[in-house]
Formats: C-alpha cells, sequence, structure tokens
C-alpha cells in the first residue's frame, strides 16, 4: 500500500546474466561473508517490488514476488502475474539462469503447499533442492497458515521469517484484510474545497478538483473490485463509474447503497448494467418490491443487507462484498456515506483531492480536518495533483504486522 513507504527498490526488469547483489556493506564478497540481515533485507525489498508489478491482476490472490539468490548472485526473479496464473516461486524457478539447488528464495509471503488452481509451491522448492527460504508472514489462508514452512522445514530447508513484515504487510494489506476481516480492504476517496466542502451548490460546477486529479480518479478506478457509491450520488450525478482513457487492470462491480431502492430506472448505472456488472445492496424488504424487479430486468443484481433502525448495516454490506471476492473497493461518496464509512472505521486509506479553492457553506462532516480530528491517522503522505494536493491517509493498522513478528 502506498501511504507511509515508497522507498521500495526499484525491481530490475529482468535477470539476462546473473548479478551480483547489493547486500549492503558486503557488496560483492562470498555470501558467508555478507552480513546476511542486509542481505535478506534487500533482497526482500526487491521481491516485495517485484510483487506490486501485480497489483490489479492477480486480486482475490495476495501480489507476491519472488528472488532467487545463489553464490551471491541474483539467478532468478519473477512474481504472481494473474489470478490462476503460476504463483511468484514457479515464476522465479522458472526463470533461473543457474541451478537453484542450494540457492536461497525470497518470498513475500509464506510458500503455499496446497492444490488450489495452480500445484504446491512447496514441493517445487523442495524438488529444486533450495537450502533456504526467507519469507516475512504466513499466509493466513487456512490451507496454509504455517503449514507450508512446515514442510519446508522437514525437508531440511532453512526457513527465516519476520524480514520486512511492516513492507510486506503494506503490499499484502488488501488480501490480508479479506481472508483475515472478511471485508474489502477500503479506500475512500474525495476532493473538496480548501475550506471542507465536497458538493457545490446548485448552478456551479460539479467538479472541484482539476483534470490531473481526476485522471488519477480513473487509474485507481482501473484496479478496483469494485466501486461503491450511495444513491444520493446516483441522484445528483448520475456517474457510470466505469474507468476511463486509462489502460485497465479490471472491470470493477459498481455498487450502490440503497435501501429505498431511490436508484432511477433510467439512471447511467442502470441502463448500463447489462454490459458493465452493476449491484445494488439494499433492506430484505425492498427486495420484495415493483421496483425490484424493474431492475432485476434491466440486469442489475440486488443483493439484501442486514438493517439496523431501518439503515443498512456496512458492516454487513461489506461482508457481502467479500463474499463475492471483493478484495479492494473504492467508496466514493456522498459525503454522508463518505462519513458512515469513516464512522464505523471501516475505511483503511482516505484519498481526499484538495483544490485551491474556497466554496460557501459549511464544512462536511467527512472533510480532511475532520478526519484528522476523528480519526487519529497512523500514516500520512502528501503530494502535488496538477493543482491540487493529494493526501492519502492510513485509518487502520496494517492487519497481522504485529502478530507475524511475534511468530517465528
Ligand atoms: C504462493 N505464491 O505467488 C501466491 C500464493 O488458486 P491458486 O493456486 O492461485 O492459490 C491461491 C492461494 O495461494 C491464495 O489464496 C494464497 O493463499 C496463496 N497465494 N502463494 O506461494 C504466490 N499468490
Ligand atoms: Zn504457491
Amino acid at each position: 500500500m502506498p501511504v507511509s513507504r515508497q522507498s521500495q527498490a526499484k525491481a530490475t526488469k529482468s535477470h539476462p546474466h546473473s548479478q551480483r547483489v547489493a547486500g549492503g556493506a558486503a557488496l560483492g564478497s562470498p555470501p558467508s561473508a555478507q552480513k546476511l540481515p542486509e542481505l535478506d533485507e534487500s533482497m526482500m525489498r526487491r521481491a516485495l517490488a517485484l510483487a506490486k508489478k501485480g497489483e490489479g491482476r492477480v486480486e482475490p490472490n495476495p501480489m507476491v514476488g519472488c528472488v532467487i539468490v545463489r553464490n551471491g548472485c541474483v539467478i532468478g526473479e519473477g512474481y504472481h502475474r494473474r489470478f490462476g496464473g503460476p504463483h511468484a516461486e514457479i515464476e522465479a524457478l522458472g526463470s533461473c539462469t543457474r541451478n537453484p539447488r542450494g540457492a536461497t528464495v525470497y518470498v513475500s509471503l509464506e510458500p503455499c503447499c496446497h492444490q488450489g488452481k495452480t500445484p504446491p509451491c512447496t514441493d517445487a522448492l523442495i524438488q529444486a533442492g533450495v537450502a533456504r527460504v526467507v519469507t516475512p508472514l504466513r499466509d493466513p489462508n487456512p490451507a496454509v497458515n504455517g503449514k507450508g514452512l512446515r514442510q519446508l522445514r522437514a525437508a531440511g530447508i532453512a526457513v527465516t521469517t519476520g524480514v520486512l513484515v511492516h513492507e510486506a504487510a503494506e503490499v499484502l494489506a488488501p488480501f490480508l484484510t479479506r481472508v483475515r476481516l472478511g471485508r474489502p480492504y477500503v479506500i475512500a476517496k474525495w476532493a473538496q474545497s480548501l475550506n471542507g466542502i465536497l458538493v457545490p451548490p446548485l448552478g456551479q460546477s460539479k467538479w472541484i478538483s482539476g483534470a490531473i486529479s481526476r485522471r488519477a480518479v480513473h487509474r485507481l478506478r482501473a484496479r478496483m473490485d469494485a466501486i461503491l457509491v450511495g444513491v444520493g450520488t446516483v441522484l445528483a450525478d448520475d456517474p457510470l463509474l466505469t474507468a476511463r482513457d486509462v489502460p485497465l487492470r479490471r472491470r470493477a462491480l459498481r455498487v450502490v447503497l440503497d435501501g429505498k431502492l431511490r436508484i432511477p430506472v433510467n439512471a447511467n448505472v442502470v441502463a448500463s448494467a447489462r454490459t458493465r456488472p452493476m449491484l445494488v445492496l439494499t433492506t430484505p424488504q425492498a427486495l420484495k418490491t415493483k421496483k425490484a424487479q424493474q431492475l432485476t430486468r434491466k440486469g442489475v443484481e440486488l443483493v439484501a443487507c442486514k438493517t439496523r433502525s431501518g439503515r443498512l448495516v456496512l458492516g454487513d454490506c461489506m461482508s457481502r462484498l467479500s463474499d463475492r471476492g471483493v478484495t479492494n473497493l473504492l467508496v466514493e461518496g456522498g459525503p454522508m456515506v463518505l462519513h458512515a464509512m469513516l464512522k464505523a472505521r471501516l475505511v483503511d486509506e482516505a484519498w481526499a483531492f484538495v483544490a485551491p479553492r474556497l466554496i460557501g457553506g459549511e464544512p462536511q462532516r467527512c472533510c480532511l480536518a475532520n478526519v484528522f480530528a476523528n480519526t487519529d491517522p497512523r500514516a500520512a503522505t502528501v503530494e502535488r495533483s496538477g493543482n491540487d494536493l493529494l493526501y492519502r491517509l492510513r485509518l487502520t493498522d496494517l492487519p497481522r504486522a504485529a502478530e507475524a513478528r511475534r511468530w517465528k
């Protein structure tokens, strides 16, 4: 996740010839003389940078990268490229320029030991005769969950855990959030004026942020599993909720929160439902209405969620999305939905585009200043986005980082 650590070393594109590894002080010296923790960290950083290349293509699987080192040289590397494809370890083993027997394997998640869409990676590592496996985190998938490392150890392979746990938890946060908490990893995004206004008064341009920021949003949409808005936003803006004019990593499910089915049957998201998936989260009562039938006929899927005092329970809405394999969810508004999600502590990252202008009115409850005041961000970065500033805040703890550190 991009918020607090941006310093990951860039992974090299390929390795046509084996390269001496940059292992800190002992660069170029034989492995026995190298400082192992430094080498381990720099190789894990490389594995994590490789892992990130799968972002938007591998979900609901984790992003995983792998680097194989022998006699101080990188002899192979790879990453999980797409859902259903070979795992990182298999890519790395397949790319080896020398025999990996006796090598050290740096992999950014515990190797799997189960038959999924692909065979167990532990078998491949054992067969290849590698001597050591270094990994930051246990895979919380119940089919693995420590068993992968036990198998490696039982086969005589040395296993080191806990290397760059925090950095790995950041890269793996969406996967860990879904598997551990049973909900998607949530990014809440909005644009606001300097004084915290998200919705300009009627008659003014609906755009608050500039073209560069809007493009950044489309890039974000292009790697999401789902994009969610409240029905108020559909009524006010009639958005399409698609990623446009950017390379598409996946096509997001469009989701509208609408307890009373106020969504117009001729809304853009409904009219396009036959060609682009569209889901309405609503109440069990609303599901029995004529409007529900009309929407279904238009190709909209309706899912009933739990209610409390007549309102949708957001935590349950999130579980429904997670059940459908949604790993990354972008919440785009409006202000009421953003506030409710923030209040329910369901937002992992907040992205606030702040435009250099003032708009009349009272600041909204979800505005940046209130988020700072009410949520105690764990980390915050700011960057320029054209004439706007993009604030990115991490609002939740990284899943499992602490637990994984204790676990050896
Ligand atoms: C690894 N290396 O690169 C990944 C792992 O259906 P499959 O075969 O793709 O298996 C998916 C599961 O494997 C996933 O839920 C997670 O537990 C693990 N992912 N494991 O050793 C990898 N992507
Ligand atoms: Zn695997």
